[in-house]
This record gives structure tokens, sequence and C-alpha cells, in this order.
């Protein structure tokens, strides 16, 4: 048996969740086009034929602005003890420039293989996936470069491979049955996030948390943490439109995860600057 674990870094938004789904076979993390979506380490876990390969979600790199991304930069500076090999994800839609630089120093200075997957190759014509091939092999002393595409899962099953294939003889860290480490209540409230995350856009897909109230067999009760007045209007929506739709979007989901059919309750509550108070922080796990 073959397992360990390896660490998932790179810029905000470059699809390190969506790979990290892909290589798993199914969705582990949560998604979205804003950047900042993944908050705390999420363990996806791939298990095949003779090995567990357990993939460590990242929030992406990022300069700390408040109480909240201080403590998602330190999820990150603190995961990468223990791991076998780093994954390091580019976009190759984008420049691969000095903040995947300021990335690549962190990385390859660490005493374990770097394999880089560049992502988001999907409709780039092969002489710009070349090019940016080339930029991505000046980072560092890398182990492998695989260009993939986390979407289509183009290239995903080679990366898989090259990734088993840096891990010792190991025991099993989880059951194989389970996919992740986190909680269903976790899983839930991260579910409803998501698709609060999509359907808002500027500032208000940061100002959001969400807090379970209440899990049992019939009913979840879930609270969407805004900052402002003016974001909780947008959240609730005309009539109470927008707050629906992100229920009804989340509800068929959250059933996934607990196997049978719920009413779902989502109401949205201000809570005045919660990402740079740290009670409240704790309490919402972050
Ligand atoms: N075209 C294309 N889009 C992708 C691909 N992978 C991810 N995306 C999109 O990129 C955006 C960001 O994806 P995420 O997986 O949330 O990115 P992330 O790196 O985990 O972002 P953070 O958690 O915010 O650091 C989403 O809109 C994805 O749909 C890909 O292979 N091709
Ligand atoms: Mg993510």
């Amino acid at each position: 048996m073959k397992s360990g674990f390896v660490a998932v870094a790179g810029r905000p938004n470059v699809g390190k969740s969506t790979l990290v789904n892909a290589l798993c076979g199914g969705k582990v993390a949560i998604v979205s086009d804003k950047p900042q979506t993944t908050r705390r380490r999420i363990f996806g876990i791939a298990n095949g034929d003779g090995y567990q390969l357990v993939l460590a979600d990242l929030p992406g790199f990022q300069r700390p602005r408040d109480a909240l991304t201080e403590r998602m930069q330190h999820t990150v500076d603190s995961s990468f003890e223990d791991v076998e090999g780093v994954l390091f994800v580019l976009s190759a839609r984008e420049r691969i420039g000095a903040g995947d630089r300021f990335i690549a120093q962190r990385v390859f200075g660490l005493d374990v293989p770097v394999v880089i997957g560049l992502n988001k190759v999907d409709r780039l014509k092969p002489a710009h996936i070349a090019q940016q091939m080339n930029v991505a092999a000046q980072l560092g002393s890398f182990e492998a470069l695989h260009p993939v595409s986390a979407k289509t899962g183009d290239g995903v099953a080679a990366l898989r491979e090259e990734l088993v294939a840096l891990l010792p003889e190991g025991p099993l860290y989880f059951p194989q049955e389970q996919r992740t480490d986190l909680t269903e209540e976790v899983q839930i409230a991260e579910l409803i996030r998501e698709k609060a995350l999509w359907l808002t856009r500027d500032e208000v897909p940061h100002a959001i948390s969400v807090e379970i109230e209440e899990i049992d067999d019939r009913v979840v009760r879930a609270r969407l943490l805004v900052e402002t007045e003016s974001q909780k209007q947008i959240l609730v929506g005309k009539g109470g439109a927008m707050i629906r739709e992100i229920g009804s979007r989340a509800r068929p989901e959250i059933e996934a995860v607990l196997g049978y059919s719920i009413y779902l309750e989502v109401v949205v509550k201000v809570r005045p600057r919660w990402r740079r108070d740290d009670a409240m922080l704790e309490r919402l796990g972050l």
C-alpha cells in the first residue's frame, strides 16, 4: 500500500479546488469564479488500486488584510509539514508572474518534490500552452510538469499517477469510502456558501459566511452571515428571490451529502466586522 499527503498550492482562483475534485473523482471542495473561495484546509482523498493519495486543498497564497485572511494564510504556511510533495497549480489562462514566483520561492525551498499542474489548458492553442509550459518550467526545479484541464479532465489521470508515484509505503489514513475530512455540518455550510458566491459579486462574496444552526432528519437550518445591511438586502433579494435561489441550488447537494430529503431554511443575518472578530472566526471554525 502506498499512501501519503500532498499539499496543493497556488494563487487564488487558478483552479486548485476544481483540480482536487477532479483528482478525487467527486466533489470535495466548493468552487467559484471569485478568488478566496477556499478558506480552510480540506483533505480530498483519492483511493485507488494499492494507494491512498490525500490532497490538502488550501486557500490561495495572499497578502493578509484582516483576521480572516491572516488565518487563511497561516493555514497555508502551516500545511507544508509532513507532506510527500507539493502540487503547485498555475493557470495557463493568465500571465505567470510575480505572484507565482513568490509562491515558487516558498514551495521549491521545501525539501520535497514539486509537481507543477498547469491548469485551464482547455480551449487554448497548442502554441500558447507550449509557451506557458516554458515560462512555468523556469519557476524552479520541478519533478514533473503536467498541462491539465480540471474542467474537462484532460491530463488529470496522468497527473494523479505522477502524484501517487511520490508516495511511500504507508497505512490507510482514512477509511476507503471516505472522500473528505470535513464533517457533514461543514460540508453543508460550504455548499450554501458556494451557491451564494456564484450569485453575488464585488465585495459581497468576501463578506459571506455560513453557520449551521440545526441538522436533523427532516430539517436543516442555516444562517448566512454578512457584514452590512446593504449586503443583507442583496442576499435576500427582491421579495426573498435571491435567498430562495441559493436554497434551491444548495438543497439537492445537501440531500446528496445527508442521503435523505430535507427542508432547508436559510436566513440572512448581519454580523458587523465578523472577518475581524477572532471569537466569531473561532466559532466558524476558521
Ligand atoms: N476553463 C477552465 N476553468 C477552470 C478550470 N479549473 C477551474 N476553473 C474555473 O476557475 C475558477 C476558480 O476555480 P477554483 O477551483 O475555485 O479555484 P481555486 O484555486 O481553488 O480558488 P481559491 O480557493 O479561491 O484559491 C472557477 O470558475 C472554475 O470553474 C479549468 O481547467 N478550465
Ligand atoms: Mg479553492
